[in-house]
């Protein structure tokens, strides 16, 4: 299924208006401070995140999965998905693939259905933590750090293999995450680990385009709960240094352990131009794969804060890959996504609204109960009203989850596929 502009710019007559009323409002309350909300409204509109393949169906966790009707089957029919979230969000135009799940046969018919939905291909994901059948190495104790030569030099291919679809596919980046680590101590000679996976990197980097970027993702722990051999940002800097120049670090914002100051990783990064990547979920303990500002919406806008202050002050770091990596377990996963990235323009509009020049003026002075201030006037703002002018001069829905309900699109995908399809990946 497919949906056209003229069917959500009529769903849009029959929405409630009064955010134009709201923005009204807003505009006489900011324009006072200098903040042009017209401006915001169109960085909004402007903002574009990532859906990866494997978010389409739903996930599952190691005690079952439950699966979803009408899930898409094919590659083919994830990029008709991510179709609809575009469609109705416009904010969904970039999709990211993950080799081996979504390998495409035909790829002239995968790009052009993927043009025909103004989608355009991110970053690449290669995949060295599971075996595929017949798979010549293993990578069970390892993939780029392993003591096996052989296992290395596999692993290496592979993410060479993924270059080469990627660039077939117009793809400009590679996103390296290892799951290479040890369960028990003992198992592994770390400084040997960091050798060996610093080594393949090296590799892998050599055998990308000119015009390519390296994302090298870190996680601390999960599949392994002694050591993983890239755990934080640290490591992953220090290997991105030791690549190159058009190598950098990835943040994924469940890949902390609690409490961690993620904005200020975000910071040190920017400063030093390198942070390439950022992937979008949320989590309450230890998981990575919540709505994303389901749980600490206060701490996915201070990040915000970080990267617009980033985006506008740091002229060395590039524009960095917006991707939401999370599993959609009991949820139907197209609604968690438009949800997803409801929250995520939320933040990133309320971070457009803080007062940077009354901050730094309270800042310098050391008025830290005004620092806070200007903070939260900017995050308690309803900055709803923003998000529906965006997505409506986009040409998306006002009200994107109610129109998604309205269309019944669930129900016209099972009427598609049938109730018992099962998509490929997680
Ligand atoms: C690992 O937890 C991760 O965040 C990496 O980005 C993977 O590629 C992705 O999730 C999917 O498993
Ligand atoms: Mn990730």
């Amino acid at each position: 299924m497919k949906l056209s502009k003229n069917e959500i710019a009529d769903f849009n007559k029959s929405c409630n208006q009064d955010y134009k009323h709201e923005n009204d409002f807003l505009r006489s309350k900011f324009t006072k401070k200098g903040i042009d909300i017209d401006a915001i409204i169109k960085k909004v509109a402007d903002f574009q995140v990532a859906i990866p393949s494997w978010a389409l169906g739903a996930g599952g966790t190691r005690f079952g999965r439950f699966s979803y009707g009408g899930e898409p089957a094919t590659l083919e029919q994830k990029l008709n998905d991510v179709g609809l979230i575009h469609a109705l969000t416009k904010s969904a135009g970039t999709v990211s693939l993950h080799i081996p799940w979504d390998i495409p046969e035909d790829i002239n018919a995968i790009k052009e259905i993927a043009a025909n939905h103004g989608i355009v291909f991110d970053a690449m994901n290669s995949n060295t933590f599971q075996d595929q059948p017949n798979a010549e190495e293993t990578y069970k104790y390892g993939s780029l750090n392993s003591t096996d030569k052989r296992a290395r030099e596999y692993a290496v291919e592979h993410n060479k293999e993924v270059i080469r679809i990627g660039k077939a596919l117009g793809s400009k980046s590679l996103t390296v995450w290892l799951a290479d680590g040890a369960s028990f101590p003992g198992q592994l000679n770390f400084q040997t680990a960091l050798k060996n996976t610093e080594d393949s990197l090296q590799q892998i980097y050599a055998a990308m385009p000119e015009d390519w970027k390296l994302f090298i993702e870190y996680k601390p722990y999960e599949p392994n709960f002694y050591s993983t051999t890239i755990q934080d940002w640290g490591t992953s800097f220090m290997l991105a240094n030791a690549c190159g120049e058009r190598a950098y670090t990835l943040v994924d914002l469940g890949h902390h352990l609690p409490n961690t100051n993620i904005e200020q990783i975000v910071a040190t990064l920017m400063h030093k131009g390198k942070l390439g990547g950022f992937h979008f979920n949320d989590s309450k303990y230890g998981d990575d794969d919540l709505t994303v500002g389901s749980i600490k919406p206060y701490a996915l806008f201070l990040i915000f804060n970080e990267l617009v202050y980033g985006m506008e002050n740091n002229p060395q770091n590039p524009y960095p890959a917006w991707m939401i990596d999370a599993s959609h377990n009991i949820k139907d996963p197209l609604e968690d996504l438009i949800q997803s990235l409801e929250a995520i323009l939320m933040a990133y509009a309320k971070a457009l609204l803080v007062d940077q020049k009354a901050l730094k003026t309270a800042q310098l002075e050391n008025d830290v109960v005004k620092c806070q201030e200007i903070l939260q006037d900017a995050y308690n703002t309803d900055v709803r009203s923003i998000l529906k002018a965006a997505r409506e001069q986009a040409g998306g829905a006002v009200d994107p989850l109610k129109a998604y309900r309205a269309f019944q699109v669930r129900q016209q995908l099972i009427d598609e596929r049938g109730l018992e399809v099962q998509a490929t990946g997680l």
